[in-house]
């Protein structure tokens, strides 16, 4: 818990006291804080870089200065008004004056790479004369420049640094809340949902006090995210209200983030022009329609000024879509589009349109591949302000899927990428799970092989590398992710799990991040006030513990891609066959002789055909495969030989003894930290570790129990099986 000390100011956005302080702790300020700063630039992203700075000053003793307010009474040189040097200028540019160290800096930045090269997002770092120089010519770049800063610490003001240039991969960077504003009858108030409420809405209302949400604004701005959507895709009654008569919740939270840089989106119902307006119909190609847009979004827009935009989920379980007139998806989120595109406001409209009804006997739909189905004879039809929002696998956050053959699909469309930091099928924020390798992987993976563009590129717009060396970003849809975030004191639930929220944020800045990296940043924020000897230990323990954890949940859980052997509906823990004879399109096909599903051309269901080479090829045979897709592309006997050189049936049960080895080992690396970490950190991780070794026995077991009886196969190791 922190002790926060807050000198007042515009921004008052640290965490209340027993709100966990995630990875802004006063202590990760120390060296922004001792230093004498000054601050010049307008605006209120520079006010709160100024605030933020003041704060940790009052603590750490430091000092920091406006410009003088008379350019010709400046100090000739760095120097603050009391005659002392600067340590550290962070300076909007051009901006008038600028102190020495700054305009040097300036003058090189210039000529090196050309004004406007960090345009609305980026910043410069360098070190000049003793000073350390942050430029931005945005007062987004300012805000970035300043965590960048905390991340840095006392580093930032070594003797020497060369030159940085730092800009966003993505220019969209977002979190979807499939928060609720009724508490929903299922799902609760969060659908997801597994930190407790949420940190917007309460019992059917908006919460009076949103400094958490301010909170949550500056947690985000410093790892990177900048928009946010503050309800459930699922959208019911109450929440379609947030588009008319409850546009004041929306604009008081926009509020709240604005200082954060943070840009607030909606999601809505593509029914609104019924439930809302009283029309007899949403047929997007109606003028009516049209107009009920249009004028509902100009009424956002002047209570709303710097609106993002609008979140779509249609034609999916259950929700309304144009499907229902007979229209395509391309005129259903054109018509909002155009309403969007006055105020320069985008459309998220969701690629997950499926089946939700299938007959398990019917062996020819494929729910692996229905989006692309859908969508990619839509190539090329959605206006510019379209972004079509992908999950990154075909079927739905499975622990391992392949990357969505959507992403290679569609040229001529905006897509970003949508990835899931709920972990709602990967423990629930009950196991400890770093998902950040696996995004990392995903996002650096080739779709048209090794020599072609990243899925990172393909959401950037832009060629990656380009991106880093030009500083631009390109105009790809970004990546977006589910929130993991309630209302519970750490945030996350899992205290560990904030470190997936971190990640996200900076893979979404810049996707050539090495998840370790990105962990041993998120460990030193966040325990910086462990003792310099524990720092180390803290950073061996949970590197031990987290770095290789989303392949050891891989491990106990559904074996080589195959997928949902969860329980349903609340998808936690494991139930081999729960969705086998269900209407949900996840089938695992079991029977004594094998497992898998056969999405094959040559016999299956021929969902290898939606890829480009070299995939459609690789994915197609058995023997070039990777085994940890196997189950997900082809049906096979236990006894297949894999890569690795076991059977299948070995395998299945070689990884789920390994894997709850592992859990325990896990388990103990923990109790490694009891008296050197926050004592509240170390309860509630050591409770979930011991859920996550009850739950990965479970998972052992019955799958272990369920191939043996299947297969009669006996364990090559002679290992207990039930
Ligand atoms: C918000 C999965 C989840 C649903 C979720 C849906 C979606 O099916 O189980 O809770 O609904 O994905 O992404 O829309």
């Amino acid at each position: 818990m922190i002790d926060a000390l807050d000198p007042g100011g515009p921004v008052n956005s640290v965490p209340p006291n027993d709100v966990h302080a995630a990875w802004l702790p006063p202590e990760a300020f120390r060296a922004l804080g001792s230093r004498r700063s000054l601050v010049c630039g307008e605006g209120t992203l520079v006010d709160t870089v100024r605030d933020e700075i003041a704060r940790a000053c009052v603590r750490y003793g430091g000092s920091t200065d406006r410009p003088h307010p008379r350019p010709d009474r400046r100090p000739a040189d760095d120097r603050s008004a009391a005659g002392t040097a600067y340590d550290l200028v962070l300076a909007l540019v051009p901006a008038g004056l600028l102190p020495i160290a700054a305009a040097a800096v300036d003058v090189v930045y210039r000529r090196r790479y050309g004004a406007g090269t960090l345009g609305e997002e980026g910043f410069l770092l360098a070190r000049h004369t003793e000073v350390t120089v942050v430029l931005a010519e945005a007062p987004a770049g300012l805000l970035y420049g300043l965590f960048h800063l905390v991340r840095l610490g006392e580093s930032a003001f070594g003797l020497t640094r060369p030159m940085e240039l730092h800009r966003p991969a993505m220019r969209l960077r977002m979190l979807n809340h499939w928060d609720n504003i009724d508490v929903h009858p299922v799902m609760g108030q969060v659908e997801r949902g597994y930190a407790g409420g949420s940190i917007f809405w309460q019992d059917g209302a908006r919460r009076e006090d949103l400094t958490r949400v301010g909170a949550y604004g500056r947690l985000l701005a410093a790892c990177g995210v900048n928009a946010v959507s503050v309800n459930n895709v699922n959208v019911h009654a109450t929440e379609a209200r947030l588009l008319t008569d409850r546009l004041g919740d929306v604009a008081a939270i926009a509020d709240v983030l604005r200082p954060y840089g943070i840009r607030v989106h909606l999601s809505v119902s593509f029914a609104a022009p019924v439930m809302l307006g009283g029309l007899s119909s949403a047929d997007p190609l109606d003028e009516a329609v049209r107009e009920w847009w249009a004028d509902a979004t100009k009424r956002v827009y002047e209570s709303v000024p710097d609106f993002g935009g609008y979140v779509v989920k249609a034609d999916s379980e259950g929700q309304p879509g144009p499907f229902g007139y007979g229209r395509s998806h391309a005129d259903g989120a054109n018509v909002l589009a155009d309403a969007l595109s006055p105020y320069g406001g985008v459309v998220h409209w969701r690629a997950f349109v499926y089946n939700h009804r299938q007959d398990w006997r019917d062996r020819s739909t494929d729910r692996a591949r229905a989006a692309h189905d859908h969508f990619v004879p839509l190539d090329g039809q959605f206006r510019d302000n379209v972004i079509l929002q992908v999950k990154h696998g075909p079927m739905d956050f499975q622990t391992r899927e392949p990357v969505s053959p959507v992403i290679a699909g569609m040229p001529g469309t905006r897509l970003a990428v949508e990835l899931q930091v709920t972990q709602e099928y990967t423990g629930q924020q009950r196991h400890i799970c770093y998902l950040a390798p696996w995004w990392s992987e995903v996002l650096g993976f080739g779709p048209w092989g090794d020599d072609g563009p990243t899925v990172a590129a393909v959401a950037a717009g832009a060629s990656v590398g380009d991106a880093a060396e030009r500083g631009a970003a390109g105009d790809g849809g970004g990546l977006v992710a589910v929130s993991n975030v309630g209302d519970d004191p750490f945030w996350t639930g899992h205290p560990l799990a904030q470190a997936n929220l971190y990640a996200f944020g900076r893979l979404a800045w810049d996707p050539r991040l090495a998840p370790t990296a990105v962990l041993d940043e998120w460990i030193e924020l966040t325990f910086a006030a462990s003792a310099p000897n524990g720092l180390g230990l803290v950073r061996r323990v949970l590197r031990a513990i987290m770095d290789d954890s989303w392949r050891t949940y891989e491990r106990y859980t559904a074996p080589l891609g195959v997928g949902f052997m969860v329980h349903p509906g609340d998808h936690y823990g494991p139930d081999v066959d729960g969705y086998e004879y269900s209407r949900w399109g996840t089938y695992h096909f079991a029977d004594r002789d094998g497992v898998g599903v056969d999405r094959t051309r040559a016999s299956g269901t021929a969902f290898t055909g939606q890829f480009p080479p070299p995939w459609r090829d690789v994915y197609e045979s058995v023997e070039s495969c990777p085994d940890e897709l196997l189950l997900f592309f082809h049906h096979v006997p236990y006894g297949h030989v894999l890569h690795s050189g076991s059977t299948v049936i070995q395998h299945i049960y070689d990884t789920h003894f390994a894997g709850v080895e592992q859990v325990v080992a896990m388990r103990q690396q923990w109790e490694r930290l009891a008296g050197v970490i926050d004592p509240g950190v170390h309860a509630r991780v050591r409770e979930r570790l011991d859920e996550q070794v009850r739950c990965a026995t479970e998972w052992r077991d019955q799958i272990n129990t369920y191939f043996f009886r299947k297969s009669g196969v006996p364990d090559a190791h002679g290992r207990r099986i039930h």
